[in-house]
């Protein structure tokens, strides 16, 4: 016996719309998008927390394996955690630059002129650390704790993470997905469950007076992307 319950089911809300509308919204949102860049340099004016909370509902609209919405966003404005989270940061990426990364990967990273320096984790007036929860955690009633496994939460975390950086594009902030590597002081610093994994760090502000970044373009769809009929 299965012990979970059975949805009810309702009607589908659908809008259904003229080719000419969807081509026309296709292609606005392809234009927009086109100009989303990760930016490095960010200005420290600040974002009001109401445009942050529109980002993480629409992220929280993503599709997750068995809708179990395996993720928790975690916004900070705060200087004090900024600054602990920027100290951390650095000294892994520090670490990293001076002794993990692998030649290969720092021959990879060189284009980009990055080094283990991350002003911009204090300067971002908002900092967006999103963690995946592998697995539920509830208590029974009696004290004892139950775990729920999550499926499919890489992917799941993963949707949800691309709505938040596709709606605070399209909300005009700037966002760099950051991956200081490892993560686990984001857990510390942030005082989350054991069942919490970092999975992306995302400063988001506004672009710094003459913001530059590296004139790179985007692979054609020929090469990305293959028909088979149609
Ligand atoms: N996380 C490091 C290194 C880094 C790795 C990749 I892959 C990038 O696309 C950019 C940076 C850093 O933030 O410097």
């Amino acid at each position: 016996m299965s012990k979970h319950n059975r949805y009810s089911f309702v009607p589908l809300e659908f809008e259904r719309m003229s080719l000419e509308e969807q081509l026309s919204r296709g292609r606005e949102f392809e234009l927009r998008m086109r100009g989303r860049r990760s930016v490095r340099q960010f200005s420290p004016q600040t974002v009001p927390r109401e445009l942050i909370e529109i980002a993480l509902r629409v992220a929280s609209l993503a599709p997750s394996g068995a809708n179990q919405q395996p993720w928790r966003f975690v916004a900070i404005s705060d200087a004090d955690v900024k600054r602990r989270i920027r100290v951390a940061a650095e000294a892994e990426e520090k670490e990293n630059y001076e002794r993990r990364f692998p030649q290969e990967w720092l021959d990879a990273l060189a284009p980009l002129e990055t080094d283990w320096h991350k002003e911009f984790l204090e300067i971002a007036p908002w900092l967006i650390v999103i963690f995946r929860q592998d697995y539920g955690v509830a208590s029974d009633g009696d004290g004892n704790e139950q775990k729920t496994k999550h499926y499919y939460v890489q992917e799941s975390v993963g949707i949800a993470c691309g709505f938040l950086i596709a709606v605070l594009h399209w909300m005009g902030l700037a966002t760099l997905t950051h991956t200081p590597s490892p993560m686990g002081f984001l857990r510390e610093i942030l005082g989350r469950l054991p069942s919490e994994k970092p999975f992306l760090l995302l400063p988001v502000g506004f672009p710094a007076e003459g913001a530059e970044v590296p004139d790179i373009t985007k692979r054609p769809l020929q090469e990305t992307a293959d028909f088979l009929g149609g």
